[in-house]
């Protein structure tokens, strides 16, 4: 009897940790609300050219979109007055791209799984009427709305990971397609190490044997 009820507390933490069914992408707002220890970040201040890939410390970021959004946020080119109208958490470049269901794509320069991750989410609007997705493996698996006011940080987070992120920017709340102008500045990416998600499995079984330990 204790030997199943172990084996389903493993498979319960194993589930949690490697993404069963049950797994799915939380929002949240603010910085470190997504992220425990940032293995990567990207402020784009070394984006000078139009490239259509822009790698950073590790992260790859792509857009559709009008080509270059004529310059915006790239090389040092700002369409504003001021970065900060965009929104006040930017700083010196940023990614931004304008367009029919136009979207900024954040994935790993070499593949693989974000477990979370971070960034200022700016609009070419006036009002922050932002759209997220997730995917994996090509497969979405999540999406969502918010409205906030400029400036937000936005944070994903999903113990089953996902490979790429697309962020939308629309004219008014809970919209899903139409013209897009997004903005991003200021992400932060967090990957643990393959390792740290089985000690902690191991130690979340152990913390389950001391408990019955105790109990019996
Ligand atoms: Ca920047
Ligand atoms: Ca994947």
């Amino acid at each position: 009897m204790k030997k199943t009820i172990i084996r389903i507390a493993l498979a319960a933490a194993a589930a949690g940790l490697a993404g069963g069914a049950s797994a799915g992408v939380i929002a949240s707002f603010g910085a470190n609300s997504a992220i425990r220890s940032p293995t990567h970040a990207a402020n784009f201040d070394a984006n000078t050219t139009l490239a259509g890939n822009y790698a950073e410390n590790g992260l790859l970021f792509s857009y559709t979109g009008s080509a270059g959004n004529n310059g915006c946020g790239y090389a040092g080119v700002d369409c504003y007055d001021d970065v900060s109208e965009l929104s006040p958490a930017f700083q010196g470049n940023y990614m931004a791209t304008a367009g029919n269901n136009a979207y900024v794509s954040i994935r790993l320069a070499g593949g693989g799984e974000m477990y979370g991750l971070e960034f200022a989410a700016g609009s070419g609007y006036l009002g922050l009427n932002g759209y997220w997705k997730t995917y994996n493996d090509n497969l979405q698996t999540g999406a969502g709305n918010f409205s906030m006011p400029v400036g937000a940080i936005l944070g994903l987070r999903d113990a089953a990971g996902f490979d790429e992120v697309r962020y939308y920017a629309f004219s008014t709340a809970n919209k899903q397609s139409g013209f897009s102008a997004a903005a991003i500045d200021q992400v932060r990416a967090d990957v643990p190490e393959p390792g740290s998600a089985l000690l902690l499995a191991c130690g979340l079984l152990g913390m389950g044997v001391a408990r019955r330990r105790r109990e019996g």
